[in-house]
C-alpha cells in the first residue's frame, strides 16, 4: 500500500471545515476522525460510529484512522478500576474494526494533553500560530488550564484531552498522580498495551501512540515519549507489529536535540501515522509553530519526508497544525486546525513526495 495523505476532521457541526472543502484539496484519501463527545473510558458504540463513517465514505474518503481514543486516567495511574476501562477500550477496538479502521492514535500523557501558552501568537507575516513560552509553564498548572479553558467557553468548542469535566477535578487528578513515578508510568503503559495486543492482531488495528507534547515533564508530571531512547524503549517493551508510533515531528522537535529524520530511519516500519509539523526555536527555549516549508522552521521537514520515502513508508501522513491565515482567527477556527495552511502543507508534502517518486523511477529506468 502506498503512503496515504490524510486530514484531521472534527466532524459535522464541530468543525468549520466541511468534507466538501477537504475534497478540493488534491491528494487527500483518508479522513482522521473521532467521536469527539466521548469521555475517556467510554465504549464507542457501532450505532454512534456508523453515521460518522458513512458520511466520510459518501464524500469519497476512507475512514481508516481514528484520532484519538483517549485513555482513562485510571489506566495511567494504575488503579484497580483500570481493568474495567481496559475492557471498554478493547470493546471500542472491536467495534471500530468492522468499519475498516486500521490505526488508532492515542497518547499516554498524565492529566494534560498538548500544552501551549498562546493559541493565536502573531507571526511577522501577519498570520497567527500556536506558541509555547517556556517561562510561563512553571508551577501554576491552574493558570494554564484556565487559559486553555477560557477558549473553550468563549468559543463553545471543546479540545480533545481538555475535557471540562476532567479539568474541573484537577487538584484531585494531581493527588492521584502523585505516587506515579516515571517507572511506574512505564509499567502501567506496558500493562495496558499487553492487554490490547491480542485484540489488535485479531482486528488488524495498529495502536499508534502520539509523542508527548512538549517532550519533557511539566508541572512535575512525568512524560515518557520524549526522545529516541524513549522510543527505543517503548518499541522494545511491547515488541509487536501492532504496537506502533504516531511520530509527530513538531512534538518531538519542540526539543531541538531530537533529530526526527534519524528516528524515521531507525523505525519506519513501526510508524503507522506520521504527523508533519514545522517548529521554529528561540534561544530562550520558546518555540513557535510555522509553515510546513522546510526553511520556515528548524524541524528538517525535507529530510524527514526523504527518510519516510527512502524507508518505503506505507502508513498515513497528515499535516499537523497549521498557522491561521486569511481571516482565520479566534472564533472562526480551531487553534492549529484551519483550512488554508494545512492545505498548503499537504501540497508541499505531496510536491516533495512526487519528486522523490519521479527520481526513483528515473533511477530504476536507467538500471533496466
Ligand atoms: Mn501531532
Amino acid at each position: 500500500m502506498p503512503m496515504q495523505m490524510s486530514w484531521r476532521w472534527y466532524g459535522e457541526g464541530n468543525d468549520q471545515i466541511t468534507l466538501a472543502d477537504i475534497r478540493q484539496i488534491p491528494g487527500v484519501s483518508t479522513i482522521v476522525w473521532a467521536l469527539h463527545d466521548k469521555m475517556p473510558g467510554e465504549v464507542w458504540r457501532p450505532e454512534e460510529i456508523r453515521p460518522v463513517v458513512d458520511k466520510i465514505l459518501a464524500a469519497g474518503f476512507n475512514a481508516q484512522v481514528v484520532e484519538s481514543v483517549n485513555v482513562h486516567d485510571d489506566i495511567k495511574i494504575g488503579l484497580p478500576s483500570r481493568d474495567r476501562y481496559i475492557e471498554n477500550y478493547i470493546e471500542t477496538i472491536r467495534n471500530l474494526a468492522p468499519f475498516g479502521v486500521k490505526v488508532i492514535c492515542y497518547n499516554f500523557m498524565p492529566v494534560f494533553d498538548w500544552t501551549r501558552t498562546d493559541l493565536f501568537h502573531r507571526l511577522p507575516d501577519g498570520s497567527t500560530a500556536l506558541y509555547y513560552q517556556r517561562d510561563m509553564i512553571q508551577s501554576d498548572y491552574k493558570a494554564m488550564a484556565d487559559y486553555i479553558m477560557s477558549f473553550t467557553e468563549k468559543y463553545h468548542m471543546t479540545f480533545p484531552g481538555w475535557e471540562p469535566e476532567r479539568m474541573a477535578r484537577l487538584d484531585e487528578l494531581f493527588r492521584l498522580y502523585a505516587p506515579v513515578t516515571k517507572e511506574k508510568l512505564w509499567e502501567n503503559f506496558k500493562y495496558f498495551l499487553e492487554a490490547l495486543m491480542p485484540v489488535c492482531r485479531e482486528c488488524g488495528i495498529k495502536m499508534a501512540v502520539h509523542m508527548d507534547d512538549p517532550p519533557w515533564d511539566i508541572f512535575g508530571l512525568p512524560r515518557l515519549l520524549t526522545d529516541a531512547a524513549a522510543i527505543d524503549r517503548f518499541l522494545g517493551m511491547v515488541d509487536d507489529p501492532m504496537n506502533c508510533l504516531t511520530l509527530c515531528s513538531g512534538s518531538l522537535n519542540a526539543d531541538p536535540r531530537n533529530n526526527v529524520a534519524d528516528i524515521v530511519r531507525a523505525h519506519c516500519d513501526r510508524i503507522a501515522f506520521a504527523h508533519i509539523r514545522n517548529v521554529k526555536h528561540f534561544e530562550n527555549g520558546d518555540f513557535s509553530e510555522t509553515a510546513h516549508r522546510d526553511c520556515c522552521g528548524d524541524t528538517g521537514v525535507l529530510e524527514i519526508l526523504r527518510a519516510y520515502h527512502d524507508g518505503g513508508f506505507e502508513g498515513y501522513i497528515r499535516p499537523d497544525h497549521g498557522r491561521h491565515l486569511w481571516g482565520e482567527g479566534p472564533g472562526t477556527v480551531r487553534p492549529g486546525y484551519g483550512l488554508y495552511d494545512r492545505a498548503l502543507g499537504v501540497q508541499y508534502m505531496l510536491g516533495v513526495w512526487d519528486t522523490l517518486d519521479r527520481l526513483d523511477a528515473e533511477k530504476a529506468g536507467k538500471r533496466s
